[in-house]
């Protein structure tokens, strides 16, 4: 089994990821797009990395918005170094995604 990532070291790997938080024990993120279609196109812009990572998240749309959950199942619903490199890809594809922010 994959070891759960302490306390501290999901304080350092959120150091390097805006946007994101550890919340109810997973690595969360919401993203707001400029529609439904974009917020679809982001969720599918994922899919190669997904595959590639072997490691899937927890997604939810609603319209134009998406929350993202990230926990490793064999680890027993915590979090691991593999959900860190998988919002490492995803926080990529959010940056190429989103208007930068003023
Ligand atoms: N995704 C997540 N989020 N956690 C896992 O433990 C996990 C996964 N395990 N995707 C993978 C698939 C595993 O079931 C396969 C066999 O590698």
């Amino acid at each position: 089994m994959i070891r759960p990532l302490l306390p501290a070291e999901i304080e350092q790997a959120l150091a390097s990821l805006p946007g994101w938080s550890y919340r109810d024990g997973a690595l969360c993120c919401e993203a707001r797009f400029a529609s439904f279609r974009a917020a679809i196109a982001f969720i599918a812009s994922c899919v190669d990395d997904i595959d590639r990572l072997d490691h899937h998240p927890e997604w939810c749309n609603v319209y134009n918005r998406v929350r993202i959950r990230l926990t490793t199942h064999d680890a027993g619903n915590q979090v691991t170094e593999r959900d860190v490199a998988l919002a490492r890809c995803l926080q990529e594809r959010l940056r190429a995604a989103l208007p930068p922010t003023p």
